[in-house]
């Protein structure tokens, strides 16, 4: 698998790797086309006092029983498994190793669409979660920082392959920012392990 180092000088320790064609383009063509069948809903979630509308659409599908509550407010339910997302998860794990229970999707809309800093540290992923994020669609910039340090950038192609590795969650933040730029849909899809459910 062709692995691409994108910032060996400015940020040697990031815990993540970056695998730019991890999915020909037929393959992400076709995935593609595939996650515009999925069940994605518009969430609301609570924050500051207020509830509001999540910037994307979401869903989730996995092993029965994985539901997955995030900033203690939106409580994801997953549907079963499609063949194609089982067929994924199963090509991430033999590639990686790491083993996964759930696929959360996030479906960036537009430019506005966004997710801001945060880790995902939910405790129904266990300690140290790895973390695998495959993208769809339109580039957006992703961003990585260590707490309290300066974030680096990489720009997640179609078809790539983000590993975020276990410890990742507890000493870096990231985002997908709003952009003003014409962007049309870009959708991500990320592979996470459960502690919960059903075996
Ligand atoms: O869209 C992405 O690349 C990142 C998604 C993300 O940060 C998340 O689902 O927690």
């Amino acid at each position: 698998m062709q692995q691409l180092t994108l910032f060996p000088e400015s940020a040697p320790t990031l815990p993540v790797n970056y695998y730019p064609e991890f999915l020909n383009k037929e393959e992400a063509d076709e995935l593609y086309q595939h996650c515009q069948e999925l069940q994605w809903q518009q969430n609301t979630i609570r924050m500051l006092g207020k509830t509001m509308p999540v910037p994307r659409l979401e869903c989730i599908y996995g092993d029965e029983g994985c539901d997955y509550l995030y900033s203690k407010s939106v409580l994801l339910k997953p549907l079963p498994w499609t063949s194609a997302l089982a067929q994924l998860r199963d090509r991430i794990t033999a590639a990686t190793g790491y083993s996964f229970r759930i696929v959360i999707g996030n479906q960036y809309r537009s430019g506005q669409d966004s997710i801001g800093w945060h880790d995902d540290s939910e405790a129904s992923m266990g300690f140290n979660p790895a973390i695998a994020s495959v993208s769809l669609g339109s580039v957006r910039k992703f961003q990585i920082k260590p707490i309290g340090g300066k974030p680096a950038d990489f720009w997640l192609e179609h078809g790539s392959l983000l590993v975020m590795h276990p410890g990742c969650q507890s000493t870096h933040l990231h985002q997908v920012p709003k952009t003003n730029k014409v962007v049309s849909t870009r959708i991500n899809l990320t592979f996470r392990p459960h502690v919960g459910g059903k075996r």
